[in-house]
């Protein structure tokens, strides 16, 4: 699909012309590659079925931007891009990831310094010659050190969500081969973590040469649908394991094991390397022997077909993958094989959740209208859906005004007459003002069914002047839902400094939720942080901060990073019925 090739285009471009301005034409662009990076249908087939005239139909793409999808079908290339490109020859996309280099000060950048890099940005840096700019400063050269760290520590790894659909249709792919019997994703993408270094699967057969054959060749064929997942290099090739890189940048190990070693194998190359090692400590300790075979007593097998009979094996539960991490989970697993009830965490299930709490439509900036986002929750199975568009502090995504929540409240009112099987309720996300304020009045603010709040701008306080601005909103009764809590991006922004505990502590007493923010590049709280939730008493709601009907999908990830947070269906409220979601909020005004 060349969706995803002409957004990264039209976010540079976009990128290029803000270098001077932020225009109706930057806007434009940022825009059209939005709406492609979201897009459900193939671009080219649009163009190939009914040309610039079909392009033009979807909602966001004007005449000028068509031209450049056609260019770019036709030629592979798109000049202004191009043009743009040779005008300042910089690494955009990645020097755009370190926080606080906007387009404007890359050109400065550029211009000034000849920075093209993140490797030429650290070492002016380090050299202090950042400093020596107008408009930069001692400290904003320390912030962009620091924010260099940030962004290394992340290149060499790959966000879960970028990574599971092309694993996924490997998966599916390779389940189609005669001689392949089970089959199973292992290692942090089977844990389910942020971001995953490479993609391990494991296979069982008993022609693994065959299979291992068969990978390779299934995946470097050009005769493999063109968008599907492609090997672009092949780095080791044995009779049971192979070593490839796909296209999409990431590696990936394949293992084919026995049929009697799945559990065990899977059990090993799963991971967490940590739990991994203490779990072979405990083995040890009953006299037993745990490798990627079995457990072994002396010579003989007693386990190793399935991963519930390894962890039985050696006298403990199952530990789910997302778990395994080695920070109290084997403790806790410990003392439930001794008796103790409830040491380890009853994880919510994928299926759990019955309500999306996030949601942002065509009136602010999200790509679709309220009909559209409810039949896409009814289509899932969900009972209710709360809209949440941005409200007027925040004038770049379009935020609503009381005027304009007022009249969306009636047009909401409108759609659910419409609409059988899906409740949609209203409410909005709120600005938290710099003094712990909220930018719309209370009397509306009463009228919503839920109140969202969050810091989008200032997010640079210092430790107590943030905690203090967020418990602000946490004691407001009109604020139900704290959102994206530590405003933190992954692999681009930290998250602000505040006191959590203080924080939770507040949440706790005034019965506010927390959210854990399911959005691809937040996912926010982190499992840490809902993990000293679920243990403070404070309750949480996962929301997937939509603005197109394909972002309901990432609900997953936040159920993931709730499941590593060792939360329980009962600390998440949309796990609830409709009648019980609201029950919560009641005492609330
Ligand atoms: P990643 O790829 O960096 O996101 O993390 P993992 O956990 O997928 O690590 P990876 O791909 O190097 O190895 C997959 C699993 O194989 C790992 O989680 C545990 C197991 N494993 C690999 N090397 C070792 C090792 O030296 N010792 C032990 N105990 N286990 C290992
Ligand atoms: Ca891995
Ligand atoms: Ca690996």
């Amino acid at each position: 699909m060349k969706n995803l090739e002409l957004a990264r285009i039209f976010y540079q471009i976009a990128e290029f012309i803000e270098m001077d301005e932020v225009s109706f034409r930057s806007r434009a662009y940022n825009k059209a590659a939005r709406v492609l990076d979201s897009l459900e249908k193939d671009v080219q087939d649009i163009y190939q079925k009914g040309g610039t005239k079909a392009l033009k139909k979807i909602p966001g793409i004007g005449e000028a931007i068509a031209k450049k999808i056609e260019e770019f079908i036709k030629t592979g290339k798109v000049k202004t891009y191009q043009r743009l490109k040779k005008q300042c020859p910089v690494d955009l996309e990645t020097l755009t990831m370190v926080e606080g280099l906007g387009a404007r000060k890359i050109k400065i950048l550029y211009k000034k310094l000849g920075i093209r890099n993140l490797k030429d940005l650290e070492k002016e840096a380090k050299m202090g010659k950042i400093s020596e700019l107008e408009g930069f400063g001692e400290k904003s050269e320390k912030n962009i050190l620091q924010a260099i760290q940030f962004v290394k520590a992340g290149q060499n790894r790959f966000l879960i969500s970028s990574i599971l659909p092309i694993v996924r249709q490997i998966i599916n792919q390779l389940k189609e081969l005669p001689q392949v019997y089970k089959i199973s994703i292992a290692g942090s993408a089977r844990r389910m973590k942020e971001t995953v270094g490479d993609i391990d699967i494991l296979v069982t057969s008993n022609k693994p040469d065959k299979v291992i054959d068969s990978f390779v060749k299934m995946f470097t064929s050009p005769k493999q649908s063109e968008g599907g997942p492609r090997i672009s290099k092949v780095w080791a090739k044995g009779p049971t394991k192979s070593s490839v890189r796909f296209r999409a940048g990431f590696d990936c190990d394949l293992r084919v094991v026995k049929k009697e070693s799945f559990g065990a194998a899977l059990q090993y190359f799963t991971g967490s390397k940590d739990h991994n090692i203490l779990i072979r400590k405990i083995a040890k300790k009953k006299g037993l022997k745990l490798n990627e075979y079995g457990v072994f007593k002396g010579k003989k097998k007693i386990a190793g077909k399935n991963e519930k009979e390894v962890y039985q094996a050696i006298g403990l539960p199952y530990i789910e993958p997302e778990l395994r991490t080695n920070t109290g989970e084997i403790e806790a697993a410990l003392r439930q094989a001794q008796g103790k009830l409830n040491q380890l965490p009853k994880l919510i299930n994928y299926n759990d959740i019955k309500g999306e709490i996030h949601c942002h439509s065509n009136w602010s900036d999200g790509s679709r209208t309220i009909n559209e986002l409810a039949l896409s929750a009814k289509k899932i199975g969900y009972q209710y859906l709360v809209i949440t568009d941005h409200t007027k502090g925040l004038t770049i995504a379009n935020g609503l005004d009381e005027a304009r929540i007022l009249r969306q409240m009636k047009e909401i009112d409108k759609v659910n007459k419409s609409l059988k099987g899906i409740k949609i309720l209203k409410g909005c996300e709120a600005n938290i003002k710099v003094d712990g304020t909220i930018d719309i009045k209370d009397e509306v603010l009463d009228k919503l069914d839920i109140v969202l709040a969050g810091v989008h701008f200032r997010l640079k306080m210092d430790k107590k002047d943030m905690t203090e601005r967020i418990i602000k909103a946490i004691e407001n009764p009109h604020i139900d839902i704290i959102v994206h809590p530590f405003g933190r991006l992954i692999d681009k922004r930290p998250g602000y400094q505040m006191d959590f505990k203080q924080v939770l502590k507040a949440a706790k007493k005034n019965k506010t939720v927390l959210e854990i923010n399911a959005h691809t590049s937040r996912l926010d709280l982190r499992d840490i942080n809902i993990r000293q939730a679920v243990e403070a008493g404070v309750k949480l709601a996962i929301g997937s901060d939509i603005h197109s009907v394909n972002c309901f999908q990432m609900m997953e990830l936040g159920i993931a990073q709730t499941r590593r947070g060792w939360a329980e269906k009962k600390d998440i409220l949309n796990t609830r019925t409709l009648t019980n979601f609201l029950e919560f909020f009641k005492d609330k005004e």
